[in-house]
């Protein structure tokens, strides 16, 4: 069980790090360049900007780097049983789908009149995730990492890991609020 979550985690940082480094470099032009949908409202917002994509797209292949760094130092054989070529691709699909999967909820939560910053349950949670998946899953080789089983895995635990770093961040004064 332990060793599945580690797995899970170890397979899926790829994934959940591009957003932090949007976060900490983000910020100029925005995406949608500023402009509004056919509703009226903002196609994505200011919460999603160009360099916050390209700094968390490059943030999580060099997370995916270190990680195969690590394996080969530590001897564990995860992302370090592919080819070269093949880990970089799975590392920019993981990356760039949850970069998209992210921007593809703030398009919904436009629609939805949902300001940018206001939380919208499992939709943020978990669209990062899904495109993720979604757009590695198109690599050869994804299923002998990603079994059914740490898929599972990834889709129940990322919403609890959300709520208890956002719980952990807000009792240390990081956030206003503890969602
Ligand atoms: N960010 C960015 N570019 C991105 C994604 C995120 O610059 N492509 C930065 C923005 O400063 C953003 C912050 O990271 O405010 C937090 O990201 P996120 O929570 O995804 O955006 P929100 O501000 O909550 O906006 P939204 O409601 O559209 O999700
Ligand atoms: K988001
Ligand atoms: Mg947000």
């Amino acid at each position: 069980m332990l060793i599945l979550i580690a797995k899970t985690i170890w397979l899926l940082l790829p994934a959940y790090t591009p957003n932090n480094f949007a976060v900490v470099f983000g910020g100029g032009t925005p995406i949608d360049l500023g402009k509004n949908f056919v509703d009226g409202k903002r196609i994505l917002g200011n919460g999603k900007t160009i360099r916050g994509f390209v700094a968390g797209v490059s943030g999580g292949l060099l997370v995916a780097h270190i990680q195969l760094f690590i394996e080969k130092f530590v001897g564990v054989e995860l992302f370090s049983s592919l080819e070269y070529s093949t880990f970089l691709l799975l590392a920019f699909s993981l990356s760039f789908g949850s970069l998209c999967g992210d921007a593809f909820g703030s398009f919904i939560k436009r629609r939805f009149g949902v300001e940018r910053g206001a939380s919208f349950p499992i939709l943020d949670q978990l669209g990062f995730l899904v495109f993720a998946l979604l757009l590695a899953s198109r690599v050869e080789g994804f299923e002998k990492l990603y079994t059914s089983e740490v898929i599972i895995a990834g889709l129940i635990l990322t919403p609890l890991l959300h709520l208890v770093t956002n719980i952990i961040a807000y009792k240390l004064g990081l956030k206003e609020v503890p969602w």
